[in-house]
């Protein structure tokens, strides 16, 4: 038993392999309810190393998740595994009908991969890691590069319910988990001395907080959430 669960014997068409607190594993995970796809979610202990584990790189040789299987074909890749979730259950789109709305969500869904990812990471790995006196000044430079993506988000959802238009799309599931990760550091105890100005979300980007409300209204969001973030009873 190779992982501490059988998984030869699947339970459904989809399975996702994923690690818990994964912005992209996450993303995948809303695509999934959104579309209200039944999937058979395979948690792998990053802490363990699992994605680096036999078994897996079988699945996934490059070791990283998400991976999803869908009857035999294994798509690697979040922003691939959403073009495919999008041609295998159109309905609600996430990459849009028309042209333009199409065109604007993958260049947010890029655009978000090249500009938040890392400096989320590093403002992020060192609060968790108990690091940050020494990291200060990688935060303090990474956090001026989060704000300012942050702020053309908030200008954006002036004007609109998500982040592309008045419906929900990839765009969307590819920046709230991201987010997400960053308010997780930003208040961690001791992040406060940090001045990082984003928390609490309400207080400084009220657009963005009002949008993730909306996000996590979805029917299924509570289904996606991270299962070591979850509060005990
Ligand atoms: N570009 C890839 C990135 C995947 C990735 O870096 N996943 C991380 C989790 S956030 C991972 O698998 N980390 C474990 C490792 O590299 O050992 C995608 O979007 O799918």
């Amino acid at each position: 038993m190779m992982f501490g669960q059988i998984w030869s014997e699947p339970v459904a068409e989809i399975a996702c392999y994923y690690i818990s607190g994964s912005p992209p594993c996450w993303t995948v995970m809303l695509a999934l309810e959104a579309k209200g796809l039944a999937y058979e979610a395979r948690r792998l202990d990053n802490g363990k190393g699992e994605q680096k584990g036999e078994a897996f790189l079988a699945v996934n040789p490059r070791g990283t998740v998400p991976v999803l299987v869908f009857d035999g074909l294994v798509v690697r890749e979040t922003n691939a595994i959403l073009a495919f979730l999008d041609a295998l259950e159109p309905d609600p789109p996430l990459f849009g009908t028309a042209l333009p709305h199409t065109a604007a969500i993958w260049q947010t869904v890029e655009e978000t991969e090249a500009r938040l990812r890392t400096p989320i990471g590093s403002v992020t790995r060192p609060i968790f890691r108990g690091r940050t006196a020494e990291m200060r000044d990688q935060i303090d430079t990474a956090i001026v590069q989060v704000r300012d993506v942050l702020d053309e988000l908030e200008a954006g959802l002036a004007g609109a319910s998500y982040l592309v238009g008045e419906t929900l799309s990839a765009a969307d599931l590819a920046v709230y988990p991201a987010i997400m990760q960053l308010m997780r550091g930003a208040t961690r105890d001791g992040a406060e001395v940090l001045d990082l100005k984003v928390a609490p979300l309400a207080e400084h980007y009220p657009g963005i907080a009002a949008w993730a409300g909306r996000v996590e209204a979805l029917p299924g969001y509570d289904q996606a959430y991270p299962p070591h973030w979850r509060k005990g009873p």
